[in-house]
């Protein structure tokens, strides 16, 4: 797909706002377009946030900056999945990862995204993934496991060769400290309820190309072109996953599997980011294949309606804790926007 051009068309529709231009925006690669040292400087920017302190005082399960961010997904993890704000909500939440990673540790360059559909018959051969210095980790060790379940224990992925501790990469030997909630592999026992909850241990990985096969290029022509593209109800719900299907949302988590595949506690997981990026990439262009949606929202304020409550609207605040400013899920519409986006994909 020309990227090219579907961003010259943002920009005209659009507009850019202040000093947010196309020549100016932030460009978020692809991570397998990225130079050795451009991934070096990506890694070395979050190992920086295990040094940052943490600054909420309530999550207390939190050691430091890094588990900062994974506290708030625990805490909103109800209010933010197949709800009306889950794109946007998530949005914001990777723009202030890109933003904390460039302000507080030094980053110079933008957020890189993960490319679902190059490696995805063999994840562990992946720049990203391939317990390379400049990876971001590879496999965990063996852990003899039935598999996982995905999509609320509907969708059935036989193990991969990993399951423990990520055992290679630059975050191999990491400590993380909160979670697990609700992991979907066997053997993998949730024993924490919070963000309260201190739990140290080890990332665990089990690459599992079975998920990474649901990365399909029609799948993506549905939502973007196709029957599922023409609302945003549709176009959410097939990204995401209904039960019985798994969808690319669930299948990037799944493709990682181990810590990756807690609906709350998933950013423990440092590729979460990546993953993250990728499907905000795909919401970027259904946005502007499809001009007269991109500003809607659709569905309730929590999980499934999940007790039920009320509509999601544009003007609902995005509570991200401490990590930035409660903004409306209006202000996340337009990347080219300035307040506070600046940002295109490659
Ligand atoms: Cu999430």
């Amino acid at each position: 797909m020309a990227i090219a051009s579907l961003r010259n068309a943002e920009f005209t529709r659009r507009g850019g706002n202040g000093s947010c231009t196309l020549a100016t925006a932030r460009v978020r690669r692809d991570w397998n377009h990225l130079s050795m040292n451009e991934r070096k400087n990506y890694i070395k920017a979050v190992q920086c946030l295990w040094d940052l302190p943490r600054v909420d005082p309530d999550f207390s399960a939190a050691q430091n900056y890094f588990d900062e961010f994974v506290a708030i997904h625990v805490n909103r993890g109800d209010f933010i999945h197949y709800t009306g704000n889950f794109l946007t909500w998530h949005r914001y939440y990777i723009h202030l990862w890109e933003e904390t990673l460039r302000n507080d540790c030094g980053y110079k360059g933008a957020l890189p995204y993960w490319n679902w559909f190059k490696y995805q018959n063999n994840l562990a051969a992946s720049p990203m993934l391939d317990g390379s210095d400049t990876s971001l980790g590879g496999d965990g060790e063996f852990f003899a496991h039935n598999g996982s379940r995905a999509v609320a224990g509907t969708v059935f992925l036989p193990s991969g060769k990993g399951g423990g501790c990520v055992k290679s990469g630059p975050f191999a030997g990491r400590t993380i400290n909160i979670g697990p909630i609700r992991p979907g592999m066997d053997g993998h026992v949730p024993v924490m309820k919070s963000e309260r909850d201190y739990n140290p241990r080890c990332q665990r990985r089990d690459l599992t190309n079975e998920a990474a096969s649901r990365f399909t290029l029609d799948g993506l022509y549905d939502l973007l072109l196709g029957d599922n593209s023409f609302t945003i109800a549709h176009f959410q719900e097939k990204l995401q996953g209904e039960p019985g299907f798994m969808r690319m949302h669930g299948a990037g988590h799944y493709s990682m599997n181990g810590d990756s595949a807690d609906v709350y506690s998933s950013p423990n997981d440092p590729a979460f980011y990546q993953h993250h990026a990728m499907l905000d990439r795909v919401y970027w262009m259904w946005q502007i294949l499809h001009p007269q949606l991109a500003d809607t929202v659709d569905g309730t304020q929590t999980f499934r309606n999940t007790p039920p409550s009320a509509n999601a609207t544009v003007d609902d605040i995005l509570n991200v804790g401490v990590l930035g400013k409660h903004l409306p899920i209006k202000s996340m519409f337009n990347t080219l926007g300035n307040d506070p986006l600046c940002y295109i994909y490659a």
